[in-house]
């Protein structure tokens, strides 16, 4: 029988991009100031090829109040709680942070990077100096490719914030939004995959119908973001999904399906993903490494960010 962390090995020769890790590690060891000029440099670069998408009104009443106050603060306070923030530091606000979602976390930085470049925020300092240590880190950031880099950015804001319970605190997220309807809903294609669950997980996922994506999924059913340990269980699995996964685009190309111990069937597929912070301007390469039950249910399935594009090819047999 599978367990976890056998199903976790699925296609071992699946290739992510260990740089991702590798350059979050260097970019923890800066002082916060570094850390923040750093995305400030980072950030600013890839705004003059790719747009940010705008944060709804839904998505940033969350924020506000804490927005509000900070815009009430002066520069030297405002920079210190950016600090506080970046150092993971126990304060009022850094654990009002920690309860937020992802996109609220990102939305929240979204606006003080306005706030920033218009003068009502604190900015960097003009002519402020990275050390050695964060100028290699930014130069990695920069030599990465586009999906890599905005996992990076997404990845040092996850982390900022202080969390007394380790993630365990009741979680402030963005409301639901309704499941695209039935008449507007693509379908995908999968060269090489024919099989239901997967073409439905994709189609469930891209039209928002979290309630029926759960379905496909067994019980003690996991999910692997990249990066990430797996999400076990049907509650905490659909919890992920509303919380962080709303408007995502799936574009899967092709993929390769193969029997597996216990009548289990191992499914991969590699293509593309779209983030709604940046529509078509970013695909991301990815490949799904699915295992299902003999009933076709997902035991497992992991999301890998792929190391290179020539990864989007690789079917080993
Ligand atoms: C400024 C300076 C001071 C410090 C900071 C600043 C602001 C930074 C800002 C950064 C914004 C960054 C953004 C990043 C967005 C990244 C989004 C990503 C999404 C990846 C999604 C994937 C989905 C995969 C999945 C699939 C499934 O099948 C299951 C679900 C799931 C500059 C002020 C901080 C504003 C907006 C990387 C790969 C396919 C696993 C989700």
């Amino acid at each position: 029988m599978f367990t976890l962390e056998r199903a976790k090995q699925i296609f071992p020769e699946t290739r992510s991009a260990d740089v991702v890790p590798a350059i979050t590690a260097r970019f923890q060891l800066l002082s916060a100031e570094d850390q923040l000029a750093l995305i400030w440099y980072a950030y600013l670069e890839m705004g003059s090829t790719i747009t940010v998408a705008a944060p709804g009104a839904a998505r940033m009443q969350f924020a506000e109040p804490v927005l509000n106050q900070i815009k009430a603060m002066n520069f030297a306070e405002q920079s210190q709680l950016m600090c506080d923030l970046a150092n993971r530091t126990d304060t009022a606000i850094g654990r009002t942070y920690s309860c937020w979602s992802v996109n609220i976390k990102l939305g929240f930085w979204y606006q003080l990077g306005q706030w920033m470049a218009s003068g009502i925020v604190a900015p960097i300092p003009e002519g402020y100096q990275l050390s050695a240590n964060a100028s290699a880190v930014l130069s990695s950031v920069k030599a990465v490719d586009q999906g890599q880099q905005i996992t990076l950015l997404r990845n040092f804001v996850v982390d900022m914030g202080y969390d007394p319970a380790k993630g365990d605190t009741q979680r402030v997220a963005e409301p639901v939004v309704a499941p695209t309807p039935e008449s507007q809903r693509r379908k995908v294609f999968i060269e090489g995959v024919l099989n239901p669950t997967v073409t439905s997980y994709m189609d469930l996922l891209n039209a928002n119908d979290f309630d029926n994506l759960i379905e496909l999924f067994l019980p003690d059913g996991a999910l692997q973001p990249p990066f990430q340990k797996p999400i076990v269980g049907r509650d905490a699995v659909l919890r992920f999904f509303r919380e962080d996964c709303q408007n995502l685009r799936l574009l899967p190309e092709r993929g390769y399906a193969e029997p597996a111990d216990g009548g289990f069937t191992q499914i991969k597929v590699t293509g593309k993903v779209q983030t709604p912070w940046f529509g078509a301007g970013i695909g991301m390469n990815v490949a799904w490494r699915f295992l299902l039950n003999p009933e076709g249910k997902i035991y497992f399935v992991a999301i890998d960010l792929l190391a290179s594009p020539a990864e989007l090819l690789k079917f080993a047999r």
